[in-house]
């Protein structure tokens, strides 16, 4: 899939781009079966926001990783050279009152330097302002990185509980709506977040977060680990995760 000018543009106009269509409505049922199938060995609890990394030892997710049509989008935003830095999935369960994610941007906490990623996040369920769908603030990726604090609201998902210190108003956010197969992309500096699920469908999303490869972890990731870091497109000439270097185990 080619991105056309306008939705260059549109992405780095406003830090996002929604609606591109991976797979249809019959496509996109095997991957929902895969994701039943991990959540029915995971349980889940860990599903929430436990499966990371999880590109190297599952095949589905390997899959949407690594999937040409999406390449073809990051390649003409972030260039011919493409690493998959992580993939984190985001599962809100029904009638949870209170899971949210808290407003933030990506790469604030992740040492990255220069502190440049893209995040796609493909619906592996229909994704809605009822169960919860993520939501982002247009144009907000222009403020370069904003100094984060604590939520005091219980309930955030999010790993150290973190939320921008910018008061965010309410009326500028954009849900996201996606039905399952498609993907939104945002910009690492973009603010987003999401609303608790209260519907009776699960809401499920799948992360993949991707770099040039320049840019240098500077840190661990958040679990305190080498950053599961694969070459998906062109050449590694940095080989700046070198020595973490892993590769997919079928
Ligand atoms: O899935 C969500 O609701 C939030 C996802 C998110 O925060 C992220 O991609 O960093």
């Amino acid at each position: 899939m080619k991105l056309n000018q306008n939705q260059i543009n549109a992405f780095e106009n406003t830090g996002y781009l929604t609606g591109l269509e991976i797979h249809d409505h019959a496509e996109v049922i095997p991957f929902r079966a895969a994701f039943d199938e991990l959540e029915a060995r995971e349980g889940k609890a860990n599903c929430q926001i436990g499966l990371q990394g999880r590109h190297l030892d599952t095949p589905f997710i390997w899959q949407l990783a690594s999937h040409p049509e999406i390449l073809d989008c990051i390649e003409q935003l972030i260039g011919p050279d493409i690493m998959v830095l992580s993939t984190h999935v985001f599962c809100k369960y029904p009638s949870q009152q209170t899971e949210f994610v808290a407003w933030h941007q990506d790469v604030t906490y992740w040492g990255l330097e220069p502190p440049l990623a893209l995040t796609v996040w493909y619906a592996i369920d229909d994704s809605d302002r009822a169960n919860g769908c993520m939501r982002v603030i247009p144009d907000s990726h222009r403020h370069g990185l904003l100094a984060h604090g604590q939520s005091d609201r219980p309930g955030n998902l999010l790993s150290i509980n973190q939320e921008v210190e910018t008061i965010i108003p309410e009326e500028d956010a954009v849900d996201l709506e996606l039905p399952a197969g498609q993907i939104s992309i945002h910009h690492g500096h973009l603010i987003h977040g999401s609303n608790p699920n209260g519907s009776q469908r699960r809401r499920c999303g799948l992360t993949v977060r991707y770099c040039p490869p320049h840019v240098k972890p500077m840190e661990a990731n958040s679990l305190g680990k080498p950053w599961p870091a694969m070459i998906v497109r062109g050449e590694d000439r940095f080989h700046h995760f070198g020595k973490w270097k892993l590769e997919f185990k079928t």
